[in-house]
């Protein structure tokens, strides 16, 4: 008879885990399973991947400013200025918890966008090979009064000529542009970003796309420098800068967005201040922002003391495009600049104030009074009196806030129909044009007048629909304004007596950009 083995500790441990787990799909039946209620409630907007898509990307990189014990709320109530919905109607608290833990554990693999994948993913078309300087365009309208209108609804964009407010051709995009087409300086070219990556340079002469690249997998933005040689792509993910060389999408470098210390940041808008030849990038989880110069001699722009900030920073990398750090003491999701591009003021989602910077001394010189939640980077600036002023539309309330720009103080707050997301004007009108964005009232759109800071005129274009985004033609005599539906239209408005023109079909026209006001930087709209 074989004498029976004492039990080892490790074959009863085995047997009980074992017992244990015979219980557990019981308990873990009971806890919702979050991937398919991602799959069925957030991945259309945020990727079924969580990589991003019209949403941004969910991975607890890019979680760091949203506390998890306040995503349940998000998921519940939503977020105001975005389209982010709430989904407390159709979620248990239980639900909403899954998907918190869900979108705050890492994905099996760490999503890589490098150069080996922006170099791979860049597509050159013929037309680019065929470019010439002195190519003419193909149409017989004013080139310098050419909008683009992006058209999201069906991920199109409309050419559309300025004078007779006809469009010229319509092509298909990326999928879900964002921010406005950048041009180069003399209107002949233009790019775009679309929020999952892709960068597009489009010839407005010869109406044709002549190469793209994927520069990231959840941008943000791009710039172009104002002697036309780069294109800068913020993105949230990965957390980079990417240099492009502007003539083929071909890649310069990718910078790293990272403090020195481990922590990376998104990024959350890139523009280009040509006074200074620099791009200047502004981080959502880094209080910092970055100066990056794109001049052959950075030294002028830094006064000379390029040298000094590398050594302070202790950044071992010089030669082209250095960065010069400005720290902050609060983070900046959105911002623009003052005509001269001395100032950049900005604030932080949620931030009560604004931050206005010297570029020059390089440093906040400057709080603004901006309660709620301003959205700065539709501000605009006219002269009034001896001062200029700056405007801001408001994304959580229903105020424009106007800051005389000499003493940085508001002198006054004009209470609208509802939280706005757009501010336009022109050097030759004298009004202001303010969307009314989410709310009861999102069919509003008020007119406000320059001279005397009042709402002259509040217009219902369209009754029950969305109408916001506004820009004006080349010689400011007309505004056009989108109705942000599907089966949307331009309206286009004789801007002195406030009469509608015309009226263009468009699917969901969510912004347009007119060539010369982009190119001449007009104080009226965005850059
Ligand atoms: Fe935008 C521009 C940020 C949501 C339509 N938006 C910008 C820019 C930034 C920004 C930083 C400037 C980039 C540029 O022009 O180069 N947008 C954000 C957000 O943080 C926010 C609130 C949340 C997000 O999801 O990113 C946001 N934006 C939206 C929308 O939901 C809008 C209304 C619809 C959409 O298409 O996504 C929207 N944003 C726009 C438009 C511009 C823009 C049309 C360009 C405005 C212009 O005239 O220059």
């Amino acid at each position: 008879m074989r004498a029976r083995r004492p039990r080892s500790f490790h074959a009863t441990a085995g047997r009980a885990l074992a017992a244990l787990l015979c219980l557990l799909p019981l308990t873990v039946s009971a806890a919702p399973d979050a991937a398919p209620l991602f799959r069925q409630h957030c991945a259309e907007c945020h990727g079924a991947d969580r990589l991003g898509g019209s949403g941004p990307a969910l991975l607890p990189e890019n979680l760091h400013r949203l506390r998890r014990n306040k995503a349940g709320g998000v998921i519940a109530n939503g977020l105001p200025a975005t389209r982010m919905p709430a989904f407390a109607n159709k979620l248990s608290p239980q639900q909403i918890q899954a998907l918190v833990d869900y979108i705050y554990t890492p994905p099996e693999q760490t999503p890589v966008w490098g150069a080996e994948q922006i170099r791979a993913s860049r597509v050159v078309y013929p037309a680019l090979a065929t470019a010439r300087p002195d190519d003419r365009p193909v149409y017989d309208a004013d080139p310098l009064n050419l909008f683009l209108v992006v058209e999201s609804g069906d991920h199109h964009v409309t050419v559309l000529d300025g004078d007779r407010m006809e469009p010229i051709t319509r092509f298909k995009s990326r999928f879900a542009l964002h921010g406005g087409p950048k041009y180069s300086s003399s209107g002949r070219y233009v790019y775009f970003a679309s929020r999952d990556g892709w960068i597009t340079k489009y010839d407005m002469y010869r109406l044709k796309v002549l190469a793209e690249v994927r520069a990231g997998i959840n941008t943000r933005n791009a710039a172009v420098s104002s002697d036309d040689r780069y294109v800068m792509v913020g993105n949230y993910l990965p957390h980079t800068l990417v240099i492009l060389d502007a003539r083929d999408l071909s890649l310069v470098k990718i910078i790293k967005v990272e403090d020195g210390l481990g922590h990376s940041s998104r990024v959350s808008a890139v523009y280009t201040v040509p006074p200074r030849k620099s791009f200047v990038a502004a981080l959502k989880d880094i209080r910092e922002v970055w100066e990056i110069s794109y001049a052959d001699d950075p030294e002028p722009v830094y006064n000379g003391l390029m040298h000094d900030y590398q050594l302070l920073e202790g950044l071992a990398e010089t030669g082209p495009f250095p960065v010069r750090r400005i720290r902050l003491d609060d983070y900046l999701d959105d911002f623009f600049f003052d005509p001269a591009y001395e100032h950049l003021i900005g604030a932080a989602r949620n931030g009560h104030k604004g931050q206005v910077i010297n570029l020059l001394v390089g440093r906040k010189i400057a709080d603004i009074d901006l309660p709620g939640m301003p959205h700065l980077g539709s501000g605009i600036t006219w002269k009034y009196g001896d001062t200029r002023v700056l405007a801001t539309p408001n994304l959580k309330e229903g105020v424009v806030s106007i800051i005389d720009m000499r003493t940085w103080k508001t002198i006054r707050r004009l209470k609208t129909g509802g939280p706005g997301f757009f501010m336009r004007s022109h050097e030759r009108t004298p009004y202001a044009w303010v969307d009314v964005f989410t709310g009861p009232n999102r069919d509003l759109v008020h007119v406000i007048d320059k001279r005397t800071l009042e709402i002259v005129r509040t217009l219902r274009p369209v009754p029950g629909k969305t109408s916001g985004h506004v820009e004006f033609s080349r010689d400011g005599s007309k505004a056009l304004l989108s109705i942000w539906e599907k089966d949307g239209a331009i309206i286009v408005y004789d801007a002195k007596n406030l009469k509608e023109i015309k009226r263009l079909p468009m699917s969901k026209p969510v912004g347009k950009y007119n060539v010369y006001n982009k190119i001449t930087r007009s104080e009226g709209t965005s850059h």
